[in-house]
């Protein structure tokens, strides 16, 4: 993106850190204040007015402009995915693939391809909470030497629906309820499950919505799927199937649900000021992208429809390769123009890559275009900065709003001899981009293909293919989630489908409902079929996955083995031991992780030997959620207070009930031994306790950083969670 990078305006002071910043100090550039008409402004405090005390005039140009413009301020959020989060980077290919693809940034080994992300929720408004149960989505603008590449996928690889014509319905189903706009920033309750237990097509989707997969711990930690197949075309004209998948280099992490709420509350903004200090302090998240190829031949190979986007191709079945790495590494400089302004659109593809008949890709294909038209007022947003290729555009398409481009000549047609003839089209040998050229032979018909019919078996190689605390985890959302169901028709009916998908699912939540499994689902459950569908034929096939389980489904044989970017509280009060802050300080910086002091009150705490340790925040301005590890150092004053510091010992108990690693000097035991899980402390603390149970106990400074590093890799002890619960 360097080449696109807008100017910084000279007046504007470049982004410097908020703790760089010497209000009293930094020199002014200089520049005068002015009208966008370029007018220097001599008065910006007062408007024009009859009198010292008398109306304001009409005539006061510099006022209205200035409110005009803010009035203007705002354009239409976008209906779905409204909330987002945005960075620059760089794409790297490792391998040519030009046995699949002729597209060039996918072949040019020496090429750096410049992208754009922007991740976001689903449902929230602009102003909602990161941390809401949803599905992230994770687009990707990529600026090739052959045009732009836009990848708009999510963090799940399956959706709710099979075509795009039931999606009006789907989002006014979850969004908030039409009537008093409540919930914000979560699917709706009554409305939402009413239109699912409708919908057996969803009940894939909807286990990977209701697992820990929809409240990551950060952006930078969640797969990315381009959900359809598309197709790769060679050279030769050769097609093969492709999905797209990013893998993050920091493994695949959750949130718990309790501590999602609270970091709602505590700090709505939670990704984003993840995402972007992540990149401000040089810690570049990185994904790999990985593609699964399937030939052309195998197109009916599995038991699934590849054309069908509630389903999967297990990585067991056909392999992940991964083909390069993207490396975010700038942050925008500013939201508006470039995160809000950004215009994704699935139909915007290059030579070699191409479409397939997935009808839920096929209807996204006009909506993108569709909805840039109105939310960023006009056919003109390929001219916005962001949204620019990087490769000049030429063509005789004019005028419209906001046009900046000023096409010179007199011919603005094709054919034209008045012009030379100009542009000219490409030949497919020169870069024209040529469809593939599927044989179709075909009735023009509204249907749904009955490879479309088995809704439940990949459903429930996802819940087979959960670890015990993901089966925990999803049980306890199904139930929170129909829990908020007022309907109690709507909770049975969900139960029906559950017990579709797994018995012991369905019990589970049916006794957490206080209902009963029905012996056989209400009948029919089908309600997406035409009017003049007959029902029986519309029920959903029962198709025995040739796999049991997918080990790729589950977050728990993740990446494990790195704390960069961690967040670690250290908890101290006066008298602390400043050696044992700086020793594991020292070794938990040196592994990447940021610690953050948090003391009774701001600014400073004074250690045993005098010496002034630095606070980041106080109790009253953090909270055990925002971390991901705590750790209590000694110092016999500073343990006395924090142990009858009623906010220290609940940031330990939610600690724990979060199933995050602990440790403590030995000398501070006794600040544990105030908490709740005090009668749940392990018996010992030998390495193998410390890295089963997560509490990490020693006197041993080295060792007890070496451990607390490798249990804070293990992100969560969530075996701990049921049979040590604590309130917190
Ligand atoms: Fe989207 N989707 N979508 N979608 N979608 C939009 O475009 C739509 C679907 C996705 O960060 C909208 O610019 C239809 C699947 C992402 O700016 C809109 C259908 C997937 C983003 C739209 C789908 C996505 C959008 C709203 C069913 C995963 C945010 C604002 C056929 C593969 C991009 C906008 C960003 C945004 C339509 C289904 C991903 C209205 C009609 C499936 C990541 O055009």
């Amino acid at each position: 993106m360097a080449k696109q990078k807008i100017k910084q305006s000279k007046d504007q002071p470049v982004n410097k850190k908020i703790e760089e910043l010497e209000p009293d100090k930094e020199q002014s550039t200089g520049q005068f204040l002015t009208t966008n008409q370029g007018v220097k402004v001599n008065d910006d405090q007062n408007s024009l007015k009859g009198g010292e005390r008398g109306a304001t005039l009409l005539e006061d140009f510099i006022l209205r402009e200035k409110i005009t413009h803010f009035d203007h301020e705002r354009i239409p959020e976008r209906i779905v995915h409204a909330r987002g989060s945005g960075a620059h980077g760089v794409f790297k290919l490792y391998e040519p693939l030009n046995k699949y693809t002729k597209a060039h940034f996918l072949n040019d080994m020496t090429a750096e391809t410049p992208v754009f992300v922007r991740f976001s929720t689903v449902a929230g408004s602009r102003g909602s909470t990161d941390l809401a149960r949803d599905v992230r989505g994770f687009a990707v603008k990529f600026y090739t030497q052959e045009g732009i590449f836009d990848l708009v996928g999510n963090n799940m690889p399956v959706f709710f629906i099979q075509d795009a014509i039931k999606f009006p319905d789907l989002v006014h189903a979850v969004k908030p309820e039409p009537d008093n706009e409540i919930p914000q920033a979560a699917s709706a309750h009554d409305t939402f499950w009413d239109f699912i237990s409708l919908m057996p097509e969803s009940a894939h989707m909807i286990m990977w919505l209701m697992s820990d997969r929809a409240i990551p711990r950060s952006y930078r930690m969640m797969e990315g799927f381009g959900v359809h197949t598309f197709r790769f075309i060679n050279e030769k004209g050769e097609a093969s199937f492709v999905k797209f998948h990013w893998k993050p280099l920091l493994g695949v992490h959750s949130v718990a649900w309790d501590e999602a709420q609270n970091i709602s509350g505590k700090d709505p903004d939670f990704h984003r000021r993840d995402l972007w200090e992540a990149i401000e302090s040089g810690a570049f998240p990185e994904w790999e992208l990985g593609v699964q190829i399937v030939p052309e031949a195998d197109e009916f190979k599995f038991d699934f429809d590849l054309l069908d986007a509630t389903k999967i191709i297990p990585e067991e079945l056909v392999p992940v390769k991964r083909i390069g790495k993207m490396t975010l590494n700038r942050n925008p400089d500013n939201f508006f123009a470039e995160t809000e302004q950004a215009a994704f659109h699935v139909g915007h593809i290059v030579p070699g890559i191409d479409f397939t008949n997935d009808p839920l890709l096929q209807g996204r294909l006009f909506s993108y275009t569709d909805t840039q038209l109105i939310r960023l007022g006009g056919p003109n947003f390929h001219e916005i900065p962001i949204n620019r290729s990087i490769v000049p555009i030429h063509n005789n398409q004019r005028d419209g709003y906001m046009r900046q481009q000023i096409n010179k000549g007199k011919s603005s047609y094709n054919p034209n001899s008045l012009g030379n003839g100009d542009p000219i089209q490409a030949k497919a040998s020169e870069g024209g981009f040529a469809s593939y050229q599927e044989r179709i032979d075909a009735k023009k018909v509204r249907a749904r293909s009955k490879s479309f019919f088995d809704h439940f078996s990949q459903a429930r190689l996802f819940f087979n293919s959960q670890s015990d605390p993901e089966k925990n985890h999803l049980i306890d959302a199904f139930s929170f989630e129909l829990g908020k169901v007022k309907t109690v028709a709507v909770r049975q009916r969900m139960i029906g489908i559950l017990s579709l998908i797994d018995k012991g699912l369905a019990s589970e939540v049916a006794y957490a409902l206080g209902l009963k499994v029905p012996q056989k689902p209400e009948q029919p459950i089908n309600h997406s079929i035409p009017a003049d569908g007959n029902a029986a034929d519309y029920q959903p096939t029962q198709v025995e996955s040739s796999l049991a389980r997918s080990e790729a489904l589950s977050m728990k044989n993740t990446v494990k083995d790195r704390i960069i970017s961690r967040k670690i509280a250290f908890l101290v009060a006066d008298g602390v031991n400043a050696q044992s802050v700086n020793n594991m300080k020292t070794a938990l910086v040196s592994e990447g992780a940021v610690v953050h002091i948090i003391a009774p009150r701001l600014n400073a705490v004074v250690s045993m030997d005098g010496e002034e340790v630095p606070v980041d925040e106080s109790f009253l301005t953090a909270a055990s959620v925002l971390y991901d590890a705590v750790y209590v150092p000694g110092g016999t004053n500073s343990v006395a207070t924090l142990e009858a510091e009623a906010n220290a010992v609940h940031f330990l108990n939610e600690a724990f009930k979060h199933c995050k690693a602990i440790a403590a000097d030995e000398q501070a035991i006794q600040v544990l031994e105030a908490t709740y899980f005090a009668n749940k402390l392990p018996a010992d603390f030998s390495e193998e306790t410390i890295l089963a149970e997560g509490v990490a106990v020693s006197s041993d400074q080295k060792k007890l950083a070496r451990l607390f590093i490798k249990a804070i890799a293990l992100h969560r002890f969530w075996e701990r969670e049921k049979p040590r619960q604590v309130p917190a």
